[in-house]
């Protein structure tokens, strides 16, 4: 992959994924600014409504073949001005392909009324091999929770577990409180690491192979 390629597929995914690209560990509230930086996109849009569903096609790169596939319910009557614009629709999903390789990346689902749908789910395949590597599960617009297969052998190995919370100035922060991990691809979670202000404190090990962590390891300042 090129370097402008590889560059435009991390963009597409801080853009489509809606979560701050820094810290992996920390996510903030998203600002109107992030969502006005998304790329000069949208070149060309095709809509066409099948009875009370609507699919969006949007062609990002400009090739004439759509990459992004937007799927609505439409509520209620098709306008008389015969205007999609004017049609009450709810976004139901998203299918993107960030490689331009016209095989679909990234799923999103999303839930709620119109005008205000909310992501509660993105399933993303990282390598581009037609597999789902990562699902992340959202709760009022912040990841709760991160399933990754890193072992890309379709098997989900490590859990990241977030929770929001404020910072000590009394801004919301969502940060990783637990990992759990399959370190020896049986299916079962051995070890569980456990985090405090964005900073692993604890890990856990299953040592006797009952799914329960049973030696732990303290990390970091040692309370006085
Ligand atoms: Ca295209
Ligand atoms: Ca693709
Ligand atoms: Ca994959
Ligand atoms: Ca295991």
């Amino acid at each position: 992959m090129t370097n402008d390629l590889s560059s435009v597929v991390a963009a597409l995914i801080c853009l489509v994924l809606s979560v701050g690209c820094g810290s992996p560990a920390e996510q903030t509230k998203k600002t109107p600014k992030a969502k006005a930086a998304a790329p000069a996109a949208a070149q060309r849009v095709q809509f066409e409504v099948d009875g009370n569903t609507a699919i969006e096609r949007i062609d990002i790169n400009n090739d004439k073949r759509p990459d992004v596939y937007k799927f609505y319910r439409v509520v209620g009557q098709v306008p008389a001005s015969g205007k999609t614009e004017d049609m009450k629709k709810v976004l139901i999903r998203k299918e993107m392909d960030v490689n331009f390789d016209q095989k679909i990346d990234i799923v999103q689902y999303y839930a709620g009324e119109s005008g205000k749908e909310a992501l509660i789910r993105a399933e993303m395949d990282l390598d581009f091999d037609g597999r789902v590597d990562t699902t992340r599960h959202y709760k009022g617009g912040y990841i709760s929770l991160v399933e990754l297969d890193l072992g890309f052998d379709g098997r989900t190995d490590t859990w990241r577990y977030y929770q929001l919370t404020k910072t000590e100035d009394g801004k919301a922060v969502n940060r990783l409180v637990e990992k759990r991990r399959d370190t020896n691809g049986d299916g079962g979670i051995d070890v569980w690491e456990y985090y405090t202000r964005g900073k692993i404190t604890k890990i856990g090990y299953d040592t006797t192979g009952d799914g329960a962590p049973d030696r732990f390891k303290r990390l970091g300042k040692k309370k006085k």
